[in-house]
């Protein structure tokens, strides 16, 4: 697993890998090298196997303040408006790689999530919160859409009322209200954030790896299948985790009444 980044931190502790967006003089907001580095690290962490999950963070004060502002021209020296589509196909391979990562992808918040880095944190399986995270769709601030897949992910998170809401309002959300909203699925004091974040993330690497791969293809896919579908869907998932050895562990281990040891195989 690559760790040598310009823009990222990247380290491992048995099978949590953290990646860190480290550019906290600008809340970490996102130029093209970070864009592309989260992407290789995400790509990286798909395929090794010693990783069991991730967890995506942000250095300093902040989670991500979105786009770099001022390392993104939005208008050409023409006076033409930029065409964005390219440059956000970008973003879109770091949603499309956390969201087929075959093992779970949790976004610990502290301060500010804004705008795009808003919305990767959307994409992730799990989000945790520290009670200072604020949650801005910072993009009608500034005149644009939802992008990094707000369009998607928020409506399916909170419903399509409060969707609209945080989208056309743009106001902050708190890290509780975030949690009541079920925005993330958990806020706690910033004293405790990283505790619970590393005992979230290292009781999931301790898993059933297989199996949680297969549940998140089950649960995202059943947001677009109707119930047949979906069932049927879930009985060739079934055959598969059938097939592994943390399923044979995890009934040998209650049969023999103790704890289950998941290999992830
Ligand atoms: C920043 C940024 C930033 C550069 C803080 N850029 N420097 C859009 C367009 C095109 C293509 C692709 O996709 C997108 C998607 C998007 O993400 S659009 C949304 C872009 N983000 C924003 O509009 C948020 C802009 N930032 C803010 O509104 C505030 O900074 C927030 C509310 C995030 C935080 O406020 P504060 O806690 O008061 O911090 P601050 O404003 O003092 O920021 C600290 C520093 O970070 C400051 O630099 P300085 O040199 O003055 O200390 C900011 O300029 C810099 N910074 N966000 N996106």
């Amino acid at each position: 697993m690559p760790t040598n980044y310009q823009n990222l931190l990247v380290s491992q502790d048995g099978g949590v890998l953290t990646i860190t967006m480290n550019r906290p003089e600008v809340l970490n907001a996102f130029n093209d090298s970070l864009i592309e580095e989260l992407y290789e690290a995400m790509a990286a962490a798909a395929e090794d196997e010693t990783v069991r999950c991730v967890v995506l963070t942000g250095a300093g004060r902040a989670f991500g303040a979105g786009q770099d502002l001022r390392t993104f021209a939005t208008i050409h020296p023409s006076g033409e408006p930029a065409k964005v589509s390219e440059h956000l196909g970008k973003y879109h391979r770091i949603l499309y790689t956390i969201r087929n990562m075959p093992k779970p992808v949790i976004a610990a918040i502290r301060g500010v999530a804004a705008g795009i880095s808003c919305n990767i944190a959307l994409a992730c399986d799990l989000r945790i919160a520290a009670d200072d995270a604020r949650f801005i769709e910072a993009f009608a601030r500034i005149g644009l859409v939802p992008d990094g897949g707000g369009g998607y992910f928020l409506p399916r998170l909170v419903g399509l009322g409060k969707a609209l809401e945080l989208s056309m309002l743009a106001d902050e959300v708190s890290g509780a209200e975030a949690e009541r909203i079920g925005l993330v699925n958990k806020c706690v004091p910033q004293e405790e954030f990283e505790t619970a974040t590393m005992a979230l993330a290292q009781r999931l690497a301790k898993g059933p790896t297989r199996a949680y791969a297969l549940i998140k293809e089950l649960m995202n896919k059943s947001l677009e299948s109707d119930l047949e579908t979906s069932l049927h869907l879930e009985g060739e998932l079934q055959d598969v985790a059938l097939t592994t050895e943390d399923h044979r562990e995890g009934v040998a281990a209650f049969l023999q009444k103790r704890r289950a040891e998941y290999t992830g195989r």
